[in-house]
């Protein structure tokens, strides 16, 4: 019995700690896909999650670092797909960079690398 105790100790262990991780989601589509080269950059940044997420924060930056002002207003809704206005870009390499909160309150961050080609 010790051992069929221990057995169901380790099932509970390893079903709590692997069932959070699907109820994580990520950026499912995108209309700026990761590593692209485009020769134009779109009006807008439009993505998709797989699940409701809360989209804490998106951030623009030059390949070097330097902060790219993005007019994106927090949403007070949880959502699955989101739409943020981009400045005109000039040729070169950007990193988007997006922060979500899931459901169950854990933090998501991601990153989408891509270049004007211009
Ligand atoms: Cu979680």
């Amino acid at each position: 019995m010790k051992f069929l105790r221990n057995l169901m100790a380790t099932v509970a262990v390893f079903s709590v700690t692997v069932v959070p991780a699907f109820a994580h989601t990520s950026i499912v589509s995108s209309n700026i896909e990761d590593g692209s080269q485009i020769e134009t950059a779109p009006a807008s940044f439009d993505f998709s999650f797989g699940a409701d997420i809360g989209l804490a924060g998106l951030d623009l930056e030059t390949l070097d670092g330097e902060p790219v002002k993005v007019a994106f207003e927090r949403p007070r809704e949880m959502g699955k797909s989101f739409s943020v206005p981009l400045p005109m870009l000039e040729p070169g390499t950007y990193v988007l960079k997006w922060r979500a909160v899931a459901k169950d309150g854990h933090v998501m961050k991601g990153e989408v690398d891509f270049t004007i080609t211009g």
